[in-house]
């Protein structure tokens, strides 16, 4: 059995996150997580207030285990979601794609344990100093919006850099991935990728298919241009995209323009024109369709061996 201080710190019993994927991250796969003992999380970037307080009901009717909601800070309904996960007693609150600060007090305040995602050891150590439980430190070996720096290089930097614990994301896709994460001093992993087969995931079919076929060098990163780097599946859309940004004819409004709503057609419609697969670099080894209990099960069963056998070079 693997068991670290975020198990006992969350009330869960792997310590293993499951992204706050946009337009993916729904009440069914973040309650499938954490009836499987993880964290599930409901991103909470693609809804208003008020659509988000109802997927947080959906989630409570499904689990009576703890899970999360991730506020995408840079949401228009930032604001409407950092009200209602307090409204709403959410027990942990992941943040992403930017500073959480202007929210840390009321929700530190409310009893809420929050986590954020942080690119860098400046902006844990900013985390850290306003409240933060924890934090996320994530690679670029991720899907969706990401850093600079990979996550051999982050994870043993922000661990060193603060006294909270770390949880290690980007590019982890099994439990190899999650013994070397705790080699770098990690106390748990967050997992997008992988949990985008799974059973309990809704999104479109040819999502599913474009992430099961995906090798090694699939992912590409779109956005440097406009200051908001994003990796995902290589598809006629962003092979679009990737050409787009190095033509001086093509304005950064334009650009900009293409982007919009091209999550939702991904994950809904499955429009491989139109939408942005966001998937991190390890899709390459996720090969079959599994539930979110024999993901979470089989990975920890292979970290426990793998770190069992860590000493087999020591002599
Ligand atoms: O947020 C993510 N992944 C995401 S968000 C998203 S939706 C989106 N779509 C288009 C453009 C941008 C976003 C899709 N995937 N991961 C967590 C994450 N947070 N990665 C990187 C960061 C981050 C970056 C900068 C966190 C803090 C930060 O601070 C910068 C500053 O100084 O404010």
């Amino acid at each position: 059995m693997i068991k670290t201080p975020i198990c006992d710190m969350l009330n869960i019993e792997y310590p293993i996150f499951q992204g706050g994927m946009a337009w993916v991250a729904n009440a069914k796969l973040a309650a499938a997580v954490s009836n499987a003992g993880g964290l599930g999380i409901i991103a909470a970037m693609n809804s208003n207030g008020e659509q988000l307080r109802a997927e947080i009901q959906k989630c409570k009717k499904l689990t009576d285990k703890p899970f999360g909601v991730n506020v995408m800070l840079m949401s228009p309904f930032a604001d409407e979601a950092a009200k209602v996960v307090i409204e709403e007693n959410i027990s942990v609150v992941t943040t992403g794609a930017g500073n959480p600060s202007k929210y840390m007090k009321d929700w530190t305040q409310a009893g809420i344990k929050v986590i954020p995602v942080v690119p860098s050891t400046a902006m844990a150590k900013l985390v850290e100093r306003v409240g933060a439980s924890a934090v996320i430190a994530e690679g670029g070996e991720s899907g969706g919006h990401i850093g600079e720096i990979t996550t051999m290089a982050l994870v043993p930097q922000v661990v060193s850099a603060v006294s909270i614990p770390v949880i290690a994301a980007g590019g982890i896709g099994d439990g190899r991935g999650v013994a070397a994460a705790f080699m770098l001093g990690a106390v748990g992993v967050q997992l997008g990728t992988r949990f985008l087969v799974a059973d309990e995931c809704s999104i479109h079919e040819t999502y599913k298919e474009k992430v099961l076929k995906a090798k090694d060098i699939d992912t590409i990163t779109t956005g440097k241009r406009l200051g908001h780097p994003v990796r995902s599946i290589k598809t006629p859309f962003s092979r679009r995209m990737f050409k787009c940004e190095y033509d001086a004819n093509v304005s950064d409004e334009e650009l900009e323009q293409m982007g919009v709503g091209s999550l939702r057609k991904a994950a809904l419609d499955g429009d491989l024109e139109n939408g942005s697969f966001l998937a991190g670099q390890i899709a390459g080894m996720v090969t079959k369709r599994q539930s979110c209990r024999e993901i979470i099960t089989e990975i920890f069963d292979e970290a426990e061996a793998e770190l069992k056998g860590a000493l087999k070079w020591v002599k």
